[in-house]
């Protein structure tokens, strides 16, 4: 059993609060210090959606791929990524996770089971079905997670990729984190089924929506279908339902603006996926003292982060052409 899966078994509540907190916490750090400008890169935060990076993460066991989004802070850090090298990545640093050369949209920590992420809407929805049927052919018994927002659905090639799933019978895991809109425009404005996970009924996958502030229902329901797909029990969906906090792309707030629903910003405060899961950690009896330690070992954490990127090189120019899979000319 390895370190980290000893640890999780250990205390999932705990470990759950941790990751969460960590994603907060270097999404806070980089609203502080985008008027700077050292940050190189658009930032797609995911504050308020820390309960679906960190359920879905940690019920994946090491081993297991993801494939996720341009706002992938969240599944990065919580899949185990280096910190240092996400904020290296957003600095344009040679010591980012991508060299530089992506940015947030473009996080990578195969090492930990990320595959990737991309700035082109349900783009790795096909590649994470094709690594799905890699790894049914091989046999190697990984599963696949296959994680997009809501305005991925709208995308044709979901539809192609489940249904080849479906038919294959592939292990692996769609999850659908749905923050009720895709930039500014709101889920019944572009289906008229909005319990989105109906939408594939028709084509053979088992769907379910749970509360995605959650993190227990987050990790419990991940679990389960991680388990059965596993077991080849072929595809499911997975829909969890949050809210984003910040503005569609950039370091501030939309919730003032006319497309928002009124009600949105009270909604998101009361369902803070934090504050869930600090009150079900205190019915349990956990002192407030032990997470304001974890607290600050995370703020030590997020400055240590910050001061490897500061102080990193960036890249060289003659470096631009390395890495790449084509040369071309
Ligand atoms: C193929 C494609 N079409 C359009 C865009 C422009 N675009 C960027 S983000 C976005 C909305 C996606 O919304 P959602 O999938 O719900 O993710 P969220 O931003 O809410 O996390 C769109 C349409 C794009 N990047 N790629
Ligand atoms: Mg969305």
């Amino acid at each position: 059993m390895s370190p980290r899966t000893a640890r999780k078994l250990a205390d999932v509540d705990l470990t759950l609060y941790r990751l969460m907190l960590r994603i907060r916490r270097a999404e806070e750090r980089i609203v502080a210090l985008y008027p700077s400008d050292k940050i190189q890169s658009p930032v797609h935060l995911s504050v308020g959606q820390e309960a679906v990076a960190a359920g879905v993460s940690l019920a994946l066991a090491d081993g297991d791929r993801v494939h996720g989004t341009y706002r992938g802070h969240g599944v990065y850090i919580a899949k185990g990524g280096d910190l240092g090298r996400l904020f290296a990545e957003l600095y344009g640093k040679d010591t980012g996770c991508a060299r530089g050369r992506g940015g947030s949209m473009h996080l990578t920590a195969p090492e930990v089971g990320l595959v990737g992420c991309s700035a082109i809407v349900a783009s790795l929805i096909p590649v994470a079905t094709g690594d799905a049927l890699a790894e049914k052919m091989r046999g190697g018994g990984r599963v696949v997670c296959s994680l997009f927002g809501d305005g991925a659905i709208d995308e044709g090639v979901f539809y192609e990729s489940v249904n080849f799933a479906v038919l294959k019978s592939l292990p692996i895991v769609y999850v659908l984190e749905n923050n009720g809109y895709a930039i500014h425009s709101r889920v019944p404005d572009r289906h008229k089924q909005t319990e989105l996970f109906r939408l594939t009924e028709g084509l053979g996958l088992r769907g379910r929506r749970y509360d995605g502030n959650d993190a227990r229902v987050v990790y419990k329901t991940m679990s389960a279908a991680v388990a059965a797909a596993r077991r080849g029990k072929g595809p499911v969906l997975l829909e969890y339902m949050t809210n984003r906090w910040h503005e569609h792309v950039g370091p501030g707030t939309d919730f003032q603006e006319a497309y928002r629903y009124p009600k949105d910003r009270e909604r998101a405060l009361r369902s803070d996926p934090l504050k869930i899961l600090a009150a079900a950690l205190a019915r349990r009896g956990e002192s407030r003292a032990r997470l304001d330690a974890v607290a600050a070992e995370i703020a030590g954490e997020v400055d240590a982060a910050v001061a490897f990127a500061e102080s990193s090189p960036f890249p060289r120019a003659e470096s631009l052409r390395e890495g790449l899979y084509v040369e071309s000319g």
